[in-house]
């Protein structure tokens, strides 16, 4: 099928958005179905995760009613959209939400030959596939999509039961294959996740922070973290996805110190122009380092959430969340530009997929350079309300919300208020050590200056005081290797 010819479509075709290109595969040609029980569907954010998926959009049908458990659109719908596929040679038609197996197979029979349909959950999973770069993230795609798959299976396999009654053995082994399938990558994925936690251990017990970026996709949090790390690359100039991308062994590494070179090798033309607002610009949990506040921390990227994702799917994306969770600090990056109640339903979705966090949680209101001072007020407001939501909804997280912060991660503007508050927010211990004068005392000073915040240093000629911050077990560190020298 040729993809270069255009096809008209009456309502959205040929939009800027629509022919930009990517840096995916060509996915094919592609009918976005959508239906709201309230208003007409929106259906900016599908296409976006259509065209980032790699598929070129050429039209919608969408729906304003209720449910309809047999298609997800109602039959005359259904029956539009069957003929549209044919007319305009679609390869597939994507659903804005998510179809059950028996809503699949029966808007399967319905559709031409080979045009398929997929849902928000399995365009999302396709996407992530792709874009995997670390075995990890590679497992958990596998295990999502698996999981996704055997319903799915089952239905088609009973279906065909029911029209030749016929019983299939090798349909059993077709169960069997994937749920040995799923075991397996399972296991695979414990291994992998237990030598991530370890090595987080290590370093917390080196007393580096770790502060975690969360948020919806596109919400700046790639951008922050290149503002942030100690290693800075230019927001402005380098590649939208320079540092992060998935086909950048150097960034995955969960190793920071593997990253000490120069991470934007993605900075030609084309990547910059293509990179602006693609959804799951990142699909891999990346770390860098930083300072902040005159604390060492390291700065974890994550994969950005979307909305009406069953929570099953978002849930085994477990690097991203575990992170997130685990973290000293949360950085919750929410971009700002988007209306107010698109914003509070972003933050919605994000918080209620984290659910709890070990750490403070500080909102940074992105994009403020798109933003007069008054637009920012009504995105303060609806951060609120959408805190006040989760919270409502029993969220622990809720509880760990900090005041949000407003800054520019792309211009620069305000990133040392969102520094400061990061290190504000992390959890500090003070304390007072006396050393005696020694080459010893010498040696721990310079590791205090490592590990934590060496606020004020007094020479006597009885010995070295030394007014010390950091984290807490780094204190009390701090504190017993002061003990042994006396
Ligand atoms: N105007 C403006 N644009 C920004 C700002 N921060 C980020 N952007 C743009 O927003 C888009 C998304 O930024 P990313 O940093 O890739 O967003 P992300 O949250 O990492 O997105 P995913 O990895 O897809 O989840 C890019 O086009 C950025 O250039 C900002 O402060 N102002
Ligand atoms: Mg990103």
């Amino acid at each position: 099928m040729s993809r270069d010819e255009h096809s008209d479509d009456e309502t959205r075709d040929g939009t800027e958005n629509d022919r930009r290109p990517t840096h995916r595969p060509d996915a094919g040609r592609a009918l976005i179905a959508a239906r709201d029980a309230d208003v007409r569907p929106e259906t900016d954010e599908i296409r976006g995760l259509a065209r980032s998926a790699g598929y070129e959009v050429v039209g919608e049908v969408t729906q304003r009613r209720r449910e309809d458990r047999t298609y997800g659109l109602g039959r005359g719908k259904a029956e539009e959209l069957m003929r549209r596929a044919s007319i305009e040679d679609v390869d597939a038609v994507i659903y804005d939400g998510e179809l059950s197996p028996g809503q699949t197979a029966s808007l399967s029979d319905l559709l031409p030959d080979g045009v398929e349909p997929i849902d928000r959950t399995r365009l999302v999973l396709d996407l992530f596939a792709e874009g995997a770069g670390s075995r990890a993230a590679e497992l958990q795609v596998e295990l999502a999509r698996l999981e996704y798959l055997k319903p799915r299976l089952r239905e088609l396999i009973a279906r065909d039961y029911a029209t030749d009654l016929r019983y299939h053995n090798e349909d059993d082994r077709r169960v069997l294959d994937v749920e040995r399938r799923i075991d397996g990558a399972r296991r695979a994925l414990d291994e992998v996740t237990e030598a991530r936690s370890e090595r987080r251990e290590q370093r917390r017990r080196a007393g580096v922070d770790a502060v975690a970026l969360a948020g919806y996709t596109n919400a700046g949090k790639s951008t922050l973290l290149r503002r942030l790390a100690d290693d800075v690359d230019n927001p402005e100039t380098a590649g939208g996805d320079s540092g992060t991308h998935a086909d950048d062994p150097s960034t995955h590494a969960d190793d920071p110190s593997t990253h000490a070179g120069n991470p934007s090798t993605h900075a030609d033309v084309e990547e910059s122009v293509s990179a602006a607002d693609r959804l799951f610009e990142t699909l891999d949990v990346t770390t860098r380092r930083a300072t902040l506040g005159g604390r060492r921390a390291l700065v974890t990227d994550t994969v950005g959430f979307v909305d009406a994702l069953p929570h099953r799917s978002v849930r085994s994306f477990r690097a991203t969340i575990e992170s997130i969770r685990d973290a000293d600090a949360v950085l919750l990056v929410v971009d700002a530009a988007a209306d107010p109640e698109t914003v509070a339903d972003r933050v919605r979705t994000t918080l209620s997929a984290v659910e709890e966090t070990a750490g403070p949680v500080v909102p940074v209101l992105n994009k403020v350079d798109l933003l007069d001072g008054r637009e920012l007020d009504a995105r303060r407001e609806a951060l609120a309300d959408a805190a006040a939501d989760v919270a409502a909804d029993g969220y622990a997280v809720a509880e760990a919300l900090e005041p949000a912060v407003a800054a520019s991660a792309l211009s620069g503007a305000d990133i040392d208020a969102v520094r400061e508050a990061v290190s504000a927010a992390l959890p500090t211990e003070t304390t007072t050590l006396r050393l005696p004068n020694s080459g010893e005392a010498q040696s721990l000073l310079s590791w205090a200056h490592d590990s934590g915040e060496v606020r004020d240093v007094t020479y006597a000629s009885d010995g070295v005081t030394v007014a010390f911050a950091g984290r807490p077990s780094v204190v009390a560190e701090a504190e017993r290797r002061a003990a042994d020298l006396r």
